[in-house]
């Protein structure tokens, strides 16, 4: 986008927008007169284009006789995704939730009656109002009789972008307003690497910017893609997606910088930039790590001046590292034996990071695994070794594959947005209480099943409190938790679980009170574009009209705390279009800071055109950890010692069995070929290429990727052909957890020994009563464990796990899950 100096940008005057003057273009993509007019034209013919933006990037929504008939790509997206027509297709599929609906058992005899009917379709269509009633009086109930931290409201998962109808925040601002309730800490994209990374590099790290793409395509050599598929994942952003990645891998490709990829599977990435697939076992990266640091140490290729000025605790660690500890030098050859890899590759891939000004740029899954810590720690420890932290091109990066992580930052005001009312109004709060309970996040169903128990976590101690309601508004646990046996069993201590959504997932469908809400493209909003560029504000215009009776999570709850005498204090007065205002205003205030004039909030909100803010030279070419290295006393790490941590004291001093104070190998429960393990093949449960977890499950976009109606389950032709299994077969894929039926893809892009069944297949039990039924679409969550990654960061291990495959041969069942739901018990 176009640069501009700062004098031109404090000289903008609202007059000069309105010319549509040279400087006028570099704040909005367009001359604002220009499209006013265009939209004028359209609105003639019965058509028109509305500015809107989701996940999956900014758009246009084509709308002809009240229809959003497409959602066509933003003109300046470097890279659109085709999922975008899925987005559009939510808006309408079978799926749709149209009206509010209680369980037909729970409306009938009462909260928690008859709870193994969750899931088997029955439900009763009611009033908004008797909706809104039950949902008030239930709360209301559920505190009174049982306490305050009985009603659950961390409410996990993603939404849908914008800075008001941010639905998870609007249910905890209901919920603080009318009174306390337990909520959740962490997440399951990074719940092991952000709670272990603080003692290791002294902040979270997996959600701050890397070293951008123009400083590795000058710089760097070899580009190292570690479980690392930015191809794949930064489709999305949390954001409105801005796709720089794929600028910035472009970028790369044209600079011809080699790349590895170190992964069970063949990448798009890898793909794409031509580069060397180098496939180890699966959940065996630390020993792999560990014979590269081996060889680095006994090779001499480790840079000591690095380890002396900017890291602590390597002496620590060396002695594991050579053996002397426990009398198993982590050598090449030791590694090979566990990842299944030629000892001199290992060695071969040392003496490349060393010779080479090398990014190791490493994805998330290997932290969503058993003892997950461990790979993160580990792979910093490789880095630090390396010696080339805070030198441009060199060094690790913790976000390359996630919301266009590398992306350049522009200079940007940053945008308000609605707040939960955490400890403010007078509606008892949680803080003033006292009774503030936070769970680890992946730990609910472990807190339903054993509450008064303590659970170590992060050096502290947690009494599981008592749940009798959960409330979701965001999210969809029936596809992110693991071991859906084990949820199905814990859900049944609740009373009540309340959910908004506006497609029937596997969550709704285990509700016992369903709300119906709007789509973004039903209402208005306001949001940024790029988690990481932050290059443009966008409106998120309404494109058309709710949908049946879907209403928005914002009136919901404000219906909800009016019920509860909340009403004024939820909504402050304002209706949507001034909260919208208000946010775009105080930006406005803050760019003015910074030189910057954004035009007035009509004029932005009309343009019907993203509105650009400028990119500076120091941030394209932004280098993390640089003036670290420069000064490591004055811009010391947020660590105890201020420095990197290899050996960390503070973990030393909790004492964890599965979390020693320096990265180790620790066998994890189950893995490919591990000594104990019962299954053959070890489950990739990597994140889709053609939804957004869950979500678009529900709509024809479905149709270009499923097998048979069935989620694909990936195999290798040697683990096809060894169990009579063809290209587009429906198998049976399952373990001691569950089972589920998908279609077998048949591919040498999938290592030996690995199956892979992407998460986020919407959970369809064919007997919904009997807890381990068969899933008939291909929920990969049936089969995964539940357990913790480690009691130091209690986070899932979504990535862990083992089954086998087998050709299925019965009647096949037919898949129910994307239509509206209805009585389903036979069996
Ligand atoms: P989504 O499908 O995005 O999954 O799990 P998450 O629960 O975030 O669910 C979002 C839901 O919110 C959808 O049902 C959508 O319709 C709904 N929604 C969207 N907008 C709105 C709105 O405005 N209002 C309301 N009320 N609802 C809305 C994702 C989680 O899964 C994550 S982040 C990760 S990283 C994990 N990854 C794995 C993994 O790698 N492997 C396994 N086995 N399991 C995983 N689970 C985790
Ligand atoms: P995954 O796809 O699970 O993504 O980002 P994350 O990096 O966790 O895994 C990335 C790569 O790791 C895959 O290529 C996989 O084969 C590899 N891998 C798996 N296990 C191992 C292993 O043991 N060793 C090695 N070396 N590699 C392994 C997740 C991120 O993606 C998150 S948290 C979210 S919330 C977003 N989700 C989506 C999404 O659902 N859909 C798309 N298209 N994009 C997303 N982006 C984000
Ligand atoms: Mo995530």
């Amino acid at each position: 986008s176009t640069k501009f100096s700062d004098a031109s940008v404090s000289a903008f005057s609202r007059r000069r927008f309105l010319q549509g003057s040279a400087a006028t273009a570099a704040l909005g993509s367009l001359p604002f007169s220009m499209s006013l007019l265009s939209r004028g034209a359209w609105a003639q013919s019965g058509r028109q284009a509305i500015l809107s933006g989701s996940h999956w990037g900014a758009f246009k929504g084509i709308v002809e006789d009240g229809r959003a008939i497409e959602f066509k790509p933003w003109a300046k997206d470097p890279h659109p995704t085709p999922m975008l027509a899925g987005v559009r297709d939510s808006i309408y599929s079978a799926s749709r939730i149209r009206y509010p609906m209680v369980r037909r058992a729970w409306l009938e005899q009462g909260p928690g009656a008859d709870p193994d009917s969750r899931g088997d379709g029955d439900f009763v269509r009611v009033t908004w109002e008797e909706a809104v009633d039950l949902v008030a009086r239930e709360i209301t109930r559920v505190r009174d009789t049982y306490g305050q931290q009985a009603v659950y409201g961390g409410s996990y998962g993603w939404k849908s972008p914008g800075k008001l109808h941010n639905c998870k925040t609007l249910l905890r601002r209901m919920l603080n307003l009318t009174g306390g309730f337990t909520s959740s800490i962490g997440d399951y994209s990074t719940g092991a690497a952000q709670v272990i990374l603080p003692y290791v590099s002294g902040s979270i790290e997996v959600y701050e910017q890397c070293t951008t793409y123009p400083v590795l395509a000058e710089h760097t050599e070899l580009m190292v893609y570690w479980g690392c598929d930015p191809r794949n994942n930064s489709q999305i952003s949390w954001q409105i997606a801005d796709h720089g990645a794929f600028e910035g891998m472009e970028a790369l490709k044209k600079a011809g910088v080699k790349a590895i990829s170190i992964d069970p599977l063949m990448t798009q990435t890898c793909e794409y930039l031509d580069g060397e697939w180098i496939a180890p076992k699966p959940q065996t990266d630390v020993p792999l790590m560990l014979g590269i640091a081996h060889t680095l140490y006994s090779e001499d290729l480790h840079d000591q001046a690095f380890l002396d000025r900017y890291t602590s605790g390597f002496d620590k660690f060396l002695p594991y590292l050579t053996g002397e500890t426990d009398g198993q030098p982590k050598d090449a050859d030791w590694a090979a034996e566990i990842c299944g890899l030629e000892a001199d590759t290992i060695r071969d891939l040392a003496r490349r990071f060393a010779g080479h000004r090398t990014m190791l740029a490493l994805g998330y899954s290997m932290q969503r695994q058993h003892h997950g810590e461990q790979s993160t720690w580990m792979l910093v420890t490789l880095a630090c070794m390396l010696g080339q932290i805070g030198l441009p091109g060199g060094g690790y990066g913790l976000s390359y594959h996630y919301s266009s992580g590398g992306a350049p930052t522009h200079e940007s005001p940053i945008l308000k947005a609605i707040g939960d009312a955490a400890g403010g109004g007078d509606g008892g709060s949680v803080d003033e209480s006292g009774s503030d309970i936070m769970i680890p996040v992946a730990r609910f169903v472990e807190t339903l099943l054993n509450p008064g128990e303590t659970m170590q976590f992060n050096g502290s101690e947690i009494e599981l409190p008592l749940v009798k309601l959960a409330y979701w508004a965001g999210g969809n646990p029936f596809a992110h938790h693991q071991d859906r046996n084990e949820m199905l069993r814990a859900w049944r201590e609740l009373d009540t679980f309340i959910v908004h959504d506006f497609q029937w997932t596997a969550t709704a469908r285990h509700a016992d009170i369903v709300l119906p809400t709007t789509t973004s493209y039903e209402r208005n909003d306001i949001e940024q574009l790029g988690d990481y560029a932050l290059s443009h504000v966008v409106a998120m215009k309404k494109i058309v009209e709710p949908q049946f009776e879907a209403r928005n999570d914002f009136d919901i709850f404000a219906a909800i705390a009016d019920k509860m005498g909340k009403g004024y204090e939820f909504t402050e007065g304002r209706t949507e279009m001034d909260w919208i205002r208000g946010f775009y205003e105080g930006a406005k205030i803050e760019a003015r800071a910074k030189g910057m004039e954004m035009p007035v909030f009509d004029v932005f909100w009309d343009s019907n055109e993203p509105l650009a803010f400028p990119l500076k030279d120091e941030q394209k070419y932004f280098v993390r950890h640089e003036a670290f290295r420069e000064d490591p006393i004055l811009n010391a790490l947020g660590t105890a010692t201020g420095k990197f941590e290899i050996y960390s004291r503070a973990v030393a001093e909790y004492g964890y069995d599965d979390c020693p104070p320096h990265p180790t190998w620790l066998e994890p429960i189950e893995r490919l070929d591990g000594p104990t393990t019962r299954y053959p093949l070890s489950i990739a449960s990597n994140h889709p290429r053609g939804r957004l977890h869950s979500q678009i499950c529900g709509t024809s976009f479905r149709e270009t990727y499923a097998v048979q109606g069935r989620e694909p389950c990936w195999l290798n032709p040697r683990d096809a052909s060894a169990r009579d299994i063809k290209d587009g077969d429906v198998v049976r894929v399952f373990n001691d957890r569950g089972q589920l039926l998908a279609g077998a893809v048949v591919t040498e892009d999938i290592m030996p020994g690995v199956i892979r069944v992407q998460e986020g297949g919407w959970f369809d039990p064919v007997t919904p009563r009997n807890i381990g039924s068969l899933c008939s679409y291909g929920d990969v969550n049936v089969l995964t464990p539940g357990i913790a990654t480690s009691k130091l960061a209690q986070a899932n291990c979504g990535q862990t796990g083992v089954a086998d495959v087998e050709k299925f041969t019965g009647d096949l069942p037919e898949v129910t899950v994307f239509s509206q739901p209805a009585p389903r018990n036979a069996g």
